[in-house]
């Protein structure tokens, strides 16, 4: 087998990055591991920032996002039993969109295939092979045959837990690594959101985030210990303690609670690989970088990456011109970094310590007072929550 661009990985990075490279006319196989199905049941993120979007709709990928997605102009910091709404598109112009990555890749994989785009789920055993020069793939495809995969360009499009970092030599790449000392217990649930936007709630028991997926979904997070065991969480034991953190102090706030459908614990940490390329060997969202969900920057980070990715294999391929490419990982990196610390102030604003060190929590209420009260300071969190513009370099 022989391609152009060999991508690792059908997630949003690898499937978004397949579509841009067939409008540009480069032909590219997408390796991945999981069914087709499992992919698109797999609950993930579920907010789209406003670059996103615009990618989205700017390559055919709309329609259903425009039908079913919720544009959402604020959301709510919940502190001090009150609620302190960030309106987003007052202070930007800008909304983003709730819209879960499921649908995304529902929407991308129906996208590749009704271009005859060459997808090979199920495979196994992949392997990444002379990724200096004369890249090539070998992998155990779905019927158990031995397959080989030569291309110009390798992208390891393949997750936190991929291979691909794996595959540079020793010493050619350094990794930045912060654990947080808790993680999120999330669960989707058959239940009206009780809210109309997002809020995320600091309070004394921990923290607690209401999202939604549509008006008959709600998607809701508790901060929980690093190691949590999720069998020690029995739907009504979730319930209680949403309901205890979500609570007004006026008691003007009811949790519309319903059958629970999916639940699942996420370790909070950020990482990030430096740098995003090694060779002919480019890495594109979580392969890359991750960082904790309470900024909803991942899946857009992700796509960040191969919106410029792309556009540097368009002017390498139709003009020989390697320049964008040879400046890939720097200019990613930038909005990564960017990322990684809204997503760190997010985290640390909103989560009580484990420590319950008393001094941390006057910290984390005055930053979440402050924010509330001055425009200056909202308007930062708005611009970073919506998204920087994928055009510019991130600051
Ligand atoms: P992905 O991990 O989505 O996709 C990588 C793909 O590569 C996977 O399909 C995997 O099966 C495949 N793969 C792995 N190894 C392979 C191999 N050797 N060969 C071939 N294929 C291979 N982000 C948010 O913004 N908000 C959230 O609420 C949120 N919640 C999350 C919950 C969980 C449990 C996880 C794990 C992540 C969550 N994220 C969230 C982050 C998530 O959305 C990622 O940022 C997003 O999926 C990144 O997309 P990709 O880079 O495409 O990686
Ligand atoms: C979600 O709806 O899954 C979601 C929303 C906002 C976040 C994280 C996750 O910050």
């Amino acid at each position: 087998m022989r391609t152009r661009v060999a991508i690792i990985g059908a997630g949003p990075a690898g499937l978004m990055l397949s579509h841009l490279l067939e409008r540009s006319g480069i032909e590219s196989v997408v390796l991945e591991v999981r069914s087709r199905d499992h992919l698109e049941q797999r609950v993930r993120a579920g907010v789209l920032e406003t670059p996103t979007v615009d990618l989205l709709r700017a390559v055919g990928l709309g329609a259903r996002m425009d039908a079913e997605g919720m544009p959402h102009e604020g959301f709510s910091l919940r502190f001090d039993g009150e609620d302190h709404r960030i309106a987003l598109t007052e202070l930007t112009g800008k909304r983003i969109v709730v819209y879960g990555q499921q649908e995304v890749v529902k929407d991308l994989i129906g996208a590749r295939l009704a271009a005859g785009g060459q997808l090979e789920f199920e495979v196994s055993e992949v392997e990444l092979h002379e990724i200096e020069s004369g890249p090539r793939v070998a992998f155990t495809d779905m019927a158990g045959r031995r397959q080989e995969l030569r291309a110009d360009i390798l992208v390891g499009a393949d997750g936190f837990r991929g291979i691909s970092r794996d595959a540079y030599p020793v010493g050619a790449m350094r990794g930045y690594d912060r654990h947080y000392p808790f993680a999120w217990l999330g669960i989707l649930a058959q239940s009206a959101p009780s809210h109309t936007e997002l809020i995320y709630a600091y309070s004394d028991y921990g923290f607690a985030l209401h999202s939604m997926r549509s008006p008959e979904i709600t998607r809701l997070y508790l901060q929980v210990a690093p190691d949590e065991d999720l069998a020690r969480w029995p739907d009504d034991r979730i319930w209680d303690e949403l309901r205890r953190r979500l609570a007004l102090r006026d008691g003007s706030f009811t949790l519309t609670e319903g059958p629970i459908l999916d639940k699942g614990i996420t370790a909070m940490r950020s990482f990030v690989a430096e740098p995003m390329r090694h060779g002919q060997l480019f890495l594109a969202g979580d392969a890359a970088h991750i960082v904790p969900p309470t900024g909803a920057k991942g899946m857009n980070l992700a796509i960040a990456d191969v919106a410029v990715l792309a556009r540097a294999l368009d002017a390498f391929f139709a003009r020989g011109d390697d320049r964008a490419l040879a400046a890939y990982s720097d200019r990613c990196l930038r909005r990564v970094w960017r990322a990684e610390h809204f997503s760190h102030t997010m985290t640390t604003m909103l989560h009580r310590a484990p420590t319950g060190d008393p001094f941390d929590g006057r910290l984390q209420l005055s930053q979440l007072r402050y924010t509330a009260a001055s425009p200056a300071a909202a308007t930062s969190l708005a611009e970073n929550y919506v998204g920087l513009p994928l055009t510019g370099v991130a600051p």
